[in-house]
């Protein structure tokens, strides 16, 4: 039987990782964005549309059988914007899979949903929100509201407190935080794979030498790390002084602002 995933944000970084490694002969990858997704395979569909769009949403949810949801401003920025495309935006996913009978989203939500917490070693899989930031912050709306489909109608959600997921880290702190682009997509199939997981919050790491947050609820799911950052530990990796202070690093330590 065919399988559908509905993937938003696909033409971000993680979907650029995604695509390739979520391919499987027995599955359609519906790709959304508002942004151009270059290059469609053949079982790939695209959708232009923007997350907060909830028709065009609720339409691309149709015949899907799990939703990734990424899309969204992927760091700090003002408020407005964080309410509209990253809080509204993921109403707007929940309230569309709901419509459509879509039965499981991923959430890929980040470290910074718990990023003012002290960067303690080991740090549990069950830490409570604490954000770094108004990015962080939407983080932690969109698991409230993944909990909140899941109590009220019964969809599986799984939320991904994703790290430093990029190909290669870019600083020192990464060293610890670093998810791999294979890793991601092990993560990421693992959740959309796994028997009725109900709601779940876990960590999207690498199981990297200098990991400090747990990957017990992220293998309860069936993930399995196989990287790991120390292979880039001899470079000359810029460091700050919130690596060791913070959970979420410099987004913990460096102020920001609203403007006006
Ligand atoms: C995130 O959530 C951001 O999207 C990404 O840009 C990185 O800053 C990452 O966290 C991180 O903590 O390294």
């Amino acid at each position: 039987m065919t399988h559908t995933l509905l993937v938003t944000g696909a033409a971000g970084r993680i979907g650029g990782m995604l695509r390739p490694r979520l391919a499987r002969p027995d599955r359609i990858l519906r790709l959304l964005d508002v942004a151009t997704v270059e290059d469609p395979g053949e079982r790939e569909e695209v959708v232009t549309a923007s997350v907060t769009d909830l028709d065009a949403l609720t339409a691309a949810c149709r015949g899907a059988d799990a939703v990734v949801h990424l899309g969204g401003i992927s760091s700090e920025a003002p408020w407005h914007e964080i309410l509209d495309v990253n809080i509204h935006g993921t109403f707007t996913v929940f309230e569309a899979a709901r419509r459509a009978g879509v039965p499981r989203v991923v959430f890929a939500s980040s470290n910074h949903a718990v990023g003012f917490h002290p960067a303690v070693d080991p740090v549990p899989d069950d830490l409570p929100p604490r954000p770094d930031t108004f990015y962080g912050v939407a983080k932690v709306a969109g698991e409230a509201l993944g909990s909140l489909y899941h109590d009220r109608y019964g969809l599986d959600v799984v939320c991904l407190r994703i790290g430093t997921c990029i190909e290669e880290p870019p600083d020192a702190r990464a060293l610890a935080t670093w998810l791999s682009p294979d890793d991601v997509a092990r993560l990421v199939e693992a959740a959309v794979t796994v028997r009725s997981p109900g709601f779940r919050v876990v960590w999207g790491v690498s199981d990297n030498t200098r990991r400090r947050w747990s990957l017990t609820a992220a293998a309860e799911l069936g993930y399995r790390s196989a990287d790991d950052a120390e292979v880039f530990a001899g470079r000359d990796l810029p460091t700050d002084p919130w690596t060791d202070a913070f959970v979420g690093g410099s987004f913990a330590g460096s102020r920001y602002d609203e403007p006006g």
